[in-house]
């Protein structure tokens, strides 16, 4: 069968989401770069796929996905029989934690960290200024959100609990980013947090998108 095929650019933290959940899963993919300093994401092939004009997007057979975490969410699922379990989809009350816990990281954790790694380090690249003012309010923010995951991660090793989950690895690429920049302090004086986000970056699946990239 031919491999899905993931639109994206390797190094896209949206994309690096996907990317992490299919090597996670074992699954076959063939990731298509779209170049999105000429608009490739805006023409209307894409657009056809995603009417967002953004990245990514998965294709499996007939079916076209974009939004990282659904399709991410998707994989996990259909691959539910191999790799990582990271859905718990057999235990009622587990899966309902991982749910939990990945809304969390999507309503509460990506705003202000989107923010910070915008604000510290993708305006750097295209030339423009940090405003100090919105990077002070996005850390406090952050800060109180950290805060709570301390707490979690004190009484267990990981978000949905003693086990590794969907929760824990949609969180990866906007830490990694993050973790380059000055507010990587917000992430380091935490030591629950810490270790925690020692042990889901070293995992394999990141390391060989991160490899990968590159190359
Ligand atoms: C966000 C996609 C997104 O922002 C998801 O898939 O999770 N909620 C969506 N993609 C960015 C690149 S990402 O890191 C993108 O396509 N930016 C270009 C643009 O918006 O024009």
């Amino acid at each position: 069968m031919a491999p899905v095929k993931v639109y994206g650019m390797p190094l896209s933290s949206c994309t690096a989401r996907v990317l992490t959940c299919l090597i996670e899963k074992g699954v076959e993919y063939e990731l298509v770069t779209l170049n999105l300093a000429v608009g490739e994401h805006k023409q209307p092939g894409h657009l056809a796929k995603q009417p967002f004009g953004q990245i990514p997007v998965l294709e499996d057979g007939d079916l076209t996905l974009f939004e990282s975490r659904a399709i991410a969410k998707y994989v996990a699922y259909k691959y539910k029989d191999q790799g990582t379990n990271l859905l718990r989809h057999e235990n009622v009350k587990e899966s309902a934690v991982v749910v939990v816990w990945t809304e969390v990281e999507s309503q509460q954790y990506n705003p202000p960290i989107s923010s910070l790694v915008y604000e510290l380090l993708i305006k750097g690249m295209y030339g423009m200024t940090t405003d100090q003012a919105v990077v002070d309010a996005e850390s406090a923010k952050f800060g109180k959100v950290l805060d709570v995951y301390e707490a979690r991660l004190t009484e267990n090793k990981y978000l949905a609990g003693n086990f590794y989950s969907l929760a824990d690895q949609n969180h990866i690429p906007y830490t990694y980013f993050l973790m380059k920049t000055p507010a990587a302090s917000l992430i380091n004086s935490r030591p629950h947090v810490k270790a925690w986000w020692e042990d889901i970056s070293s995992r394999p699946s990141f390391q060989k998108v991160l490899a990968n990239a590159n190359a």
